[in-house]
């Protein structure tokens, strides 16, 4: 981890400043009534889980460009993670991928994470590649394959995931298909889902007590023509059909353009089916970009229906925030660092959203101060806000400048010397 004194004085050389900034701040929102006390308790709560294969650098089919220090084991995974949380305070938890993350001795990564003060989130199965070694092949589909003894391969691959996950104390299983078809008439597009419905069902039946199940969606990629579980749509009918521990997942990343998430998120929480989210940001696919690097508005707008949610107390919701990005050019460290930020900010000036009055010209019909109600939040300048949440809880003022002055990646480069060969993230 980092030194204690490097962060110490990081935050002593700025702290006068965010002082006056925070100042600023707190009168400018006790004018419109906002404590900021009340708002800072709030924004403390926010967390969200890592996930381990955004560590080292991702690719695209094109190519990967690892970059010196990055992590080459699960254990080396944790290492970096443990350095986000201990920036930002906002990160204790860590979502594993199997099998790309390879695990020999599960009390020895249990006490690793002890040790980090790390614990583990969803658990993601793998039925999109096939394993060295697999008897049946997932080119043609996994839990909606024609063929039965693939659909048994891949329910029991979910089922040793979730038994991995009892491991680590994870208490939901994240499952992401690739299954679908890249030309019409490859599959029959009745079938294959029901056939996804009874595989899940058995997954499903086997879950754990306190477990749940997290079906995400996403229109295309690997399957050009019809993907099985392809919109919110589908998740919905499979989470209602195998029952109330199963959800749908949100990837900000999986929607066609311009399609209104925040909408399919508000649906979602109306029948209690929003289970969770992948942050990540796109300009035109599932690009898995920074989240809030592209549209921040968009951001804002899904975290004001979850505060709105939150604040109306809509029994059962409880989303797992997770984040899903692929650093193919920015340090993954300080590209989490900058979306741990960035999620902080939409999240806090979702917080301050005057919900009385949005209310009121909503029932009143005020188009115009209803949307200026949304903008009065989005364009307040929350940064002093966010730096305060995380200096209150023994993180840094600004979380990338703290990484890069303490010379980690530098110390992993010389540390970690023999390159990952492990499997490369981001072409899923
Ligand atoms: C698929 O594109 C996805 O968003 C799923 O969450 C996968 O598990 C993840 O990406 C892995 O890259
Ligand atoms: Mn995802
Ligand atoms: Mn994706």
């Amino acid at each position: 981890m980092i030194d204690a004194e490097i962060l110490e004085r990081h935050n002593r050389q700025r702290e006068a400043a965010h002082r006056r900034d925070l100042e600023y701040l707190a009168e400018r929102l006790a004018r419109s009534g906002i404590a900021l006390e009340v708002v800072l308790d709030e924004l403390a709560t926010f967390e969200v889980a890592l996930p381990t294969w955004a560590m080292a650098a991702g690719g695209t089919r094109f190519g990967r460009f690892p970059i010196p220090g990055e992590p080459r084991t699960i254990f080396e995974k944790l290492e970096d993670a443990a350095v986000i949380h201990q920036l930002t305070r906002a990160t204790p938890r860590v979502s594993p991928h199997f099998p790309w993350d390879v695990v020999d001795d599960w009390a020895a990564l249990r006490a690793h994470a002890e040790a980090l003060g790390l614990g583990f989130d969803a658990v993601n199965s793998n039925t999109f590649q096939d394993q060295p070694g697999q008897p049946h092949s997932y080119k043609l589909g996994s839990l909606s394959h024609a063929d039965p003894a693939v659909r048994r391969q891949a329910i029991a691959h979910n089922l040793q995931v979730v038994a991995w996950g009892q491991e680590l104390g994870s208490t939901a299983l994240t499952v992401w298909l690739a299954d679908g078809s890249n030309y019409p008439g490859q599959m029959h597009l009745r079938r294959s889902f029901e056939r996804v419905q009874e595989s899940l069902a058995e997954i499903y039946a086997a879950l754990p007590e306190g477990w749940r199940m997290l079906i995400e969606y996403k229109p295309y990629e690997p399957a050009f023509y019809a993907t099985v579980i392809q919109d919110w749509g589908s998740a919905l009918l499979l989470a209602q059909a195998l029952g109330e521990r199963a959800q749908c997942l949100v990837d900000l990343g999986h929607h066609l353009p311009n399609t209104n998430i925040e909408l399919i998120v508000a649906r979602l929480i109306g029948v209690g089916k929003l289970g969770g989210f992948h942050f990540n940001d796109a300009k035109y696919g599932d690009d898995d970009l920074t989240a809030g690097s592209i549209k921040p508005y968009q951001l804002f707008l899904v975290f004001n229906e979850l505060v709105d949610a939150a604040r109306e107390g809509v029994p059962g919701f409880r989303p797992a925030y997770m984040i899903d990005q692929s650093h193919n050019v920015k340090d993954p460290i300080e590209a989490l660092l900058q979306t741990v930020d960035h999620l902080q900010r939409a999240y806090a000036r979702a917080l301050l959203v005057d919900r009385e009055a949005l209310s009121h010209y909503q029932e009143t019909g005020d188009v115009l101060m209803a949307e200026r109600t949304l903008r009065a939040a989005f364009e307040t300048d929350v940064g002093p806000l966010v730096a305060e949440v995380r200096r209150r809880r023994g993180g840094a003022l600004d979380p990338v400048l703290a990484f890069r002055e303490s010379g980690y990646r530098q110390q992993k480069a010389r540390e970690r010397s023999t390159p990952a060969t492990a499997q490369a993230p981001g072409y899923a």
